[in-house]
């Protein structure tokens, strides 16, 4: 898969495009990353890539010109254009799903819009596909490219060491991670559960998949009514939250502010 990158900041992706899970997929030639700076395509002495916005208003809005050269330049180094994508917190959310969905694709091309705007014809007729990473605010697509780019890379075959990760990732069917413990088995006297270090494999199995759907139920009650739950699981559920007492996470969250430096 070949991924090229406009952007205004080319600094941004140097380091994390040379660490990480990310860094050794390209090392091993199973991804291209190239990343352009959107300046190189402006034209005149003073290569403007930004204007104030019709209609007047605050912030800049980035010209149409140096995008639409710059995306067809990058596009006629090929023979496929691929799947054009525009980084703003206009696009559709950032899935599971979407970035299974975009590793599919032969190339992609990410667009970081910054934040104040985009020039309303590059939507229009240059893009294919527009992704948000989450409802906030940042100032501008570089850091949602990052991210695309990571969950977008590890659905590809040989990209993760094992594939075991991916696998047990959408095993557990839009659930959320069961907890995990390492040595030592007694930290400071807080023991790791006794079922874990049992050796019993069933018993460890069943454990993890009651821990997660407890932990989606308490947290994101929103992915668990997507996931796939036999009945009995759904009724042992509805009896074990019943007698819940872990407070809402928000609740849980709060009361760890006030823990002091030794407790
Ligand atoms: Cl893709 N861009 C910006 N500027 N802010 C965002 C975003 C994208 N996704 C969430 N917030």
């Amino acid at each position: 898969m070949r991924i090229d990158i406009l952007t205004l900041f080319p600094e941004v992706f140097r380091s994390p495009f040379e660490a990480s899970i990310i860094g050794r997929a390209a090392q091993a030639g199973l991804i291209e990353l190239v990343v352009h700076n959107i300046r190189d395509y402006a034209e005149g002495r003073h290569k403007v890539v930004d204007d104030y916005s019709f209609g007047g208003g605050p912030g800049m809005v980035m010209k149409p010109e140096p995008l639409f050269r710059a995306v067809e330049s990058v596009a006629s180094q090929d023979s496929t254009r691929g799947r054009v994508v525009l980084l703003t917190p206009q696009g559709r959310l950032l899935t599971q799903e979407v970035a299974r969905e975009l590793s599919g694709e032969e190339r992609l091309l990410l667009i970081c819009g910054r934040y104040e705007g985009v020039d309303e014809r590059v939507r229009q007729h240059l893009v294919d596909d527009e992704v948000s990473i989450g409802d906030y605010v940042l100032s501008g697509g570089e850091f949602p490219a990052l991210v695309v780019v990571d969950a977008v890379v590890r659905h590809l075959p040989g990209v993760l060491g094992s594939e075991s990760s991916l696998e047990e990732e959408s095993h557990a069917g839009g659930l959320l991670e069961y907890p995990q413990y390492t040595r030592p088995a007694d930290f400071r006297g807080w023991r790791v559960p006794e079922v874990l270090v049992s050796g019993h494999h069933a018993e460890i199995a069943r454990w993890r998949r009651q821990q997660s759907l407890l932990r989606t139920a308490r947290r994101r009650p929103d992915l668990l009514a997507r996931a796939r739950l036999t009945d009995d699981e759904r009724r042992w559920l509805e009896e074990r939250r019943a007698e819940d007492e872990e407070p809402p996470l928000e609740e849980a969250v709060a009361s760890r502010k006030t823990r002091t430096a030794s407790s």
